[in-house]
């Protein structure tokens, strides 16, 4: 009796494996997919579905390209990108290296390996890294803005506060939020937002100064991953 149930198991396990075998021979469907910081380009704008643009305000439809190339004064050949040709400040750039950077400036900061550094102008103008739909579909995003410049001099002085979005077609708010140093706010994360879109059509990830108006330490990076679901 003991050996048919031992059997039985056997059968039963057998069973089991060969079902989970022919599930790992299953087809995987390929997904288109971009990401904003790996894909980034400090040579070409626009690049692919990507370009680099400032506007004045979150849902100006005008948006100017970031066409001055950028290389961070002190480390010129480490931190570099595109800014603002008028000189406002808004900049994106990015670690050119394959491992986590620290600035020489006065006030350094850490900016992880190829991660993005995204700075609005003082004036509080937008920098706005732009995907352009390279077809209609839904697209799913996930990611997160974070705090990249933790300097601080306290309450009433100086801090990163910026107010972050995501904008389809310079009209509509798919994600909006806020980051706050001081108040712990320190990344904020947008999962699974899903957004229908046509061909050309504009999703803006961008990093505005924030409450306090003004862009002290306000660097933020930015991760994202655009899938296109169907
Ligand atoms: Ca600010």
């Amino acid at each position: 009796m003991k050996l048919k149930m031992i059997l039985a198991a056997l059968v039963v396990l057998s069973l089991s494996s060969s079902g989970a075998f022919a599930q790992a021979g299953t087809p995987i469907t390929s997904i288109p997919s971009w990401e904003v910081a790996s894909e980034f380009n400090d040579s070409a704008n626009p690049s692919g579905v990507w370009s680099y643009c400032t506007k004045l305000t979150t849902f100006a439809t005008s948006c100017s390209p970031l066409s001055a190339p950028y290389a961070e004064m002190y480390d010129p050949t480490d931190i570099v990108g595109w800014t603002d040709p008028t000189g406002s400040g808004a900049t994106i750039a990015h670690n050119v290296h394959p491992v986590p950077f620290t600035t020489s400036n006065p006030y350094p900061i850490t900016v992880p390996a190829h991660a993005l550094a995204m700075s609005p102008g003082a004036g509080g103008q937008y920098a706005v890294l732009r995907f352009k739909a390279p077809a209609k579909g839904s697209y799913k995003i996930s990611g997160q803005f974070y705090v990249l410049d933790a300097t601080n001099f306290g309450p009433g002085v100086y801090w990163n506060t910026t107010d972050v979005e995501i904008v389809k077609n310079s009209t509509t708010s798919v994600f909006s939020s806020t980051t706050d140093y001081l108040f712990g706010l320190k990344w904020t994360s947008f999962t699974s937002k899903t957004v229908v879109m046509n061909t050309g059509d504009t999703l803006d990830f961008q990093v505005g100064y924030g409450s306090n108006g003004n862009n002290y330490f306000d660097t933020d990076g930015l991760n994202a991953v655009i899938e296109k679901i169907k």
